[in-house]
Formats: C-alpha cells, sequence, structure tokens
C-alpha cells in the first residue's frame, strides 16, 4: 500500500505506462506547489539569467539549476508521483536531469521542433534510449496551448516507427490544469505542439532511469545537498550518480571535439543541432542548407 495509491491503483498505472508509454497524473501538484514553484521561476529568472538558454523562439529553458537553488528539490522527490515512478522503475531509480521549461507566446508555429525520441537521435540506436521522464505543469494547459503531444506505443509496440515520418498532426495533445504531472518513457516520440493564442506555458521536467553505470546527460550537476541527504523516504540510489562520469552516448554529451571553453548554452545548442541533423540525415531528403537554417531544438534529454 502507497501514501497515495493503493497497490492495485499503482500496478494499474504501472501497466498502462508500460503499454502507451505515458500516464497522466492530475492534481500531482498541489495548488500551493503550485503557486511555490511559479514564484521560484519568477526568482530564477531574475537572479540567475545565466542559467537561461534561449533554444527557439517559444522555448526558453533553464538548466542546471540544482547548484545554484533548492527550491525545485522538491519537484524531483515530489511523494505522489514519486510513488508511481517507483511502481514504473522499481527501487533502483535514479534521479537523472532537471529542467524548467518556458514555452512562449510565438506568431511562428513552423518552429516547433518536430517529432523526437529523447536522448539518442539515431533512429537505429532507439533501443539504447532507458530512461522515464516527468513534466509538471505550472500554468494551465488547454486545448489553445502550447502542449506536449506524444504518439503513444511508440516507445515499445511501434518502436520501429521512425519520428521523421510522423505526420505533424499525428499524436495526442496531453492538455490539463496546471498541477497535472505527464510521465513518458523517454523513446516514445514526442513533441511540442505550438498554438496560435497560447499564453505562456510553464513546465518542471525531471528525468530518471534504472541504470547505474551510465547517465543520460552530464548538463544536471547533482549538488552535495541533494547526494549526502539522508532521507529514508527517498530510493536507495536515488542521487547515487552525482559522480558517474560514463555518459550515453546522445544529446545529453559534450561532443569531443568542442572548444572547451565554449559555454554550456552554445553546447547544448551545438549538441542539438548535430542531433537534428542525425535524426534527418537517415530519411535522406533533408539537405545540409536546410538542417543548418533550423534553430529550433530542446535540451534536457530532449
Ligand atoms: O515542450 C514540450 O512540450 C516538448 C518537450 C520535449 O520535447 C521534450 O521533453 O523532449
Amino acid at each position: 500500500m502507497g501514501q497515495f495509491f493503493t497497490e492495485t491503483q499503482l500496478r494499474q498505472m504501472a501497466d498502462d505506462f508500460h503499454v502507451l508509454g505515458y500516464l497522466c497524473i492530475s492534481a500531482a501538484l498541489s495548488p500551493e506547489q503550485i503557486a511555490r514553484f511559479n514564484a521560484a521561476v519568477d526568482r530564477h529568472l531574475t537572479d540567475f539569467p545565466g542559467d537561461w538558454i534561449s533554444l527557439s523562439d517559444s522555448f526558453c529553458e533553464g538548466t542546471n539549476v540544482l547548484p545554484h537553488t533548492a527550491e525545485f528539490d522538491e519537484a524531483i522527490e515530489n511523494p505522489r508521483t514519486l510513488e508511481v515512478l517507483r511502481a514504473i522503475l522499481g527501487e533502483r531509480i535514479t534521479f537523472e536531469e532537471f529542467a524548467i521549461m518556458l514555452r512562449n507566446p510565438v506568431e511562428n508555429l513552423k518552429e516547433v521542433k518536430g517529432w523526437h525520441r529523447d536522448l539518442v537521435r539515431e533512429y537505429e540506436r532507439r533501443r539504447e534510449i532507458d530512461a522515464v521522464s516527468i513534466m509538471f505543469y505550472l500554468t494551465d494547459v488547454s486545448e489553445t496551448d502550447h502542449c506536449f503531444a506524444i504518439v503513444p506505443e511508440s516507445h515499445q509496440r511501434l518502436i520501429d516507427l521512425n519520428p521523421v515520418n510522423v505526420p505533424p498532426e499525428a499524436g495526442i495533445d496531453l492538455i490539463g490544469p496546471a498541477g497535472t504531472a505527464v510521465i513518458f518513457h523517454a523513446r516514445a516520440i514526442h513533441n511540442a505542439r505550438l498554438k496560435r493564442n497560447s499564453t505562456q506555458r510553464r513546465t518542471l521536467q525531471a528525468y530518471y532511469s534504472s541504470r547505474l553505470d551510465q547517465r543520460t546527460n552530464e548538463w544536471t550537476q547533482i549538488p552535495p545537498r541533494l547526494y549526502q541527504k539522508q532521507d529514508p523516504r527517498l530510493p536507495p540510489y536515488f542521487y547515487s550518480k552525482w559522480n558517474v562520469t560514463s555518459i550515453l552516448d546522445g544529446v545529453g554529451r559534450r561532443p569531443a571535439d568542442i572548444d572547451p571553453q565554449l559555454p554550456l548554452s552554445e553546447v547544448i545548442k551545438e549538441v542539438q543541432r548535430r542531433g537534428k541533423m542525425k535524426m534527418h540525415e537517415q530519411r535522406g531528403q533533408v539537405s545540409l542548407m536546410t538542417i543548418k537554417g533550423m534553430n529550433d531544438a530542446e535540451t534536457t534529454a530532449g
């Protein structure tokens, strides 16, 4: 018996997740948590402008925020959703990464970043993708707001689906009020569907896995405050990967040929550009020039 859900409910949620590749949890955050996280985002925008990366007209992301603030630890450890994540990933669940995402109102809806799988962009390496993400909505996401869209079952039954062949209008929009959480498999094909009259959408996003020997990315530092924490309510290996140096070869890793002096924001943009190129090269229909002109991207494991 969990604290928030019964064993039967947890098993059902885990089963649904394994079949569909995603799960929506309503009221995953209380109104008080939503207000507090929104205030923390406002503070972070003011106090740490250097943590924010603008990746497209709509998309602004706060990366590697944990060394600067403890205000989002509660999202990573949120008891209600951690119970579900434990049912999905088991007791070897480890924290991987965290980011704040802002999706701003935008004129150009074509800048949508496109259907993709997270972590690794090469289609033939899709089976290496083995992580689970949670996205908390800090603002209402209605029919007319930019939303997270997903192709159900594309992590498993439809694993042979290539994101570059998924039509723009495919998939389903996951809308819901502030406080909703979406848990999705990083291998499931997903996208940001941009809407013309959207208000600013704010989300917090974290990734978890059950691998102890490899991290999904090197952008999120896990500070001593977290890895030294002694909290019996947390899973035993939760922050154990703070010093793991083996990083999955993908969009979470600094390429060896990149200038070591390049700021993190530029490294992430370049990694995303290359990831996008790899994804489209496989289709062989998009010229190098076109790809170079694409300025939209995504960061976390995404
Ligand atoms: O902004 C969104 O809804 C899409 C997020 C995304 O693509 C990702 O998490 O990889």
